[in-house]
């Protein structure tokens, strides 16, 4: 398991490289440019910025996230090929910083949601809460007016200027169906693994979070069957998942220890990370600790222990913790603690490996 870390680049993060440098066991950044839009090119210029920053502190830019896919692509119209054109130049500059790994996801419009940034929980930190009534409710444009309301930071993959166009976007999926954005996901990754591939960079996508249908639009990375469907569409290793133990684990019928051994040799990115899940659906990001919230992360930790992994794995979400000022989800002190614990979890499931497995077999 390679440890990483998120980060939003300089000016753009409260985190700093030398602190994440300090985490035990962190030899990495998960990284983007987030300034540029959906759909366009990456600048090599700006690539090499990053590269030159990481170098400093001995970090590597193996791994994106994400490389965000524009909506023509995902609504199959007849401009997509130049997006899908431009995703490929992207890959090729990429690989020339030595990326590995790029996570993207699918999903309609939004990427994540949650009806509050900041909810205030027992012990006075404060965490992402879903409130699944009101998001049933909830009128999408209020929403992101509500979320815009917080000047200081947007959550990751929400784009200002996309989201300016929200009733457009809106009319535009009306008519979209799950089998027609399986359709369109499917073209694309016909065209983008070959280059994967040829530049040996694996392309993992996100779950959909929360993993269910949101506002009525399509979501098609909910569960293990949507994932099994989404691997066959190219069967090659590059085409893999990022398994996020949070997003699936927002549905407790997600048995996600169970999906890292099925789908064992197709995840080139693990997000670990806990939520707490209410009995009327509502869900609240709490530490990483296995006690403390509904998902089982030890049980998933073991998992990835028994298949040997060896890919990329990085904290998640944290809570806003010691009155820390942070992106929310996105602080330095809860995603080292939760790192420290994935560590504790993964030493002892290797050292304790062959005689699990012995007593399963007898
Ligand atoms: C949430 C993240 C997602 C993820 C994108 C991948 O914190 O895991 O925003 O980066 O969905 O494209």
């Amino acid at each position: 398991m390679k440890m990483v870390f998120r980060w939003y680049g300089e000016g753009n993060d409260t985190v700093t490289l030398k602190q994440i440098k300090q985490i035990p066991g962190v030899e990495g950044i998960v990284w983007a440019l987030h300034d540029v839009p959906a759909g366009e090119e990456w600048p090599l210029d700006k690539i090499m910025a990053y590269k030159q920053l990481a170098d400093e502190y001995g970090l590597h830019l193996e791994v994106v996230e994400s490389v965000n896919i524009h909506d023509d692509i995902k609504l199959g119209l007849p401009t997509r090929d130049q997006y899908i054109d431009n995703y490929k130049r992207t890959i090729a500059k990429l690989a020339s910083v030595g990326v590995k790994t790029i996570c993207y996801n699918f999903m309609p419009v939004f990427d994540w949601v949650r009806t509050d940034l900041f909810k205030e929980m027992e012990d006075g930190s404060t965490a992402m809460f879903m409130e699944k009534a009101k998001i049933d409710n909830m009128d999408p444009i209020e929403l992101v007016r509500k979320i815009a309301e917080n000047p200081d930071y947007s959550m990751p993959g929400w784009e200002p200027e996309r989201l300016a166009r929200l009733s457009e976007l809106f009319e535009a999926y009306r008519d979209v169906t799950e089998t027609d954005l399986r359709n369109h996901l499917s073209y694309f990754l016909e065209q983008i693994i070959p280059v994967a591939e040829r530049y040996d960079i694996k392309m993992a996508i996100h779950p959909d979070d929360p993993p269910y249908s949101i506002f009525g639009l399509p979501r098609i990375v909910k569960n293990r069957d949507d994932i099994a469907a989404i691997l066959k569409l190219v069967d090659s290793p590059y085409n893999g998942v990022t398994l996020c133990s949070g997003s699936l684990g927002s549905n407790p019928s997600n048995d996600i220890a169970a999906m890292v051994r099925q789908f064992a040799d197709r995840i080139p990115f693990a997000h670990i990370r806990n939520v707490h899940v209410y009995s009327n659906g509502d869900f609240i990001e709490t530490s990483h600790r296995t006690t403390d919230g509904t998902v089982d992360i030890c049980g998933i930790v073991q998992a990835y222990s028994e298949i040997g992994f060896t890919g990329y794995a990085r904290p998640d979400h944290g809570r806003h913790i010691w009155d820390e000022q942070c992106r929310p989800g996105y602080g330095l002190y809860d995603r080292a603690l939760g790192i420290m614990y994935l560590w504790g979890l993964w030493d002892s499931a290797e050292r304790t490996k062959d005689s699990r497995q012995e007593v399963k077999a007898e």
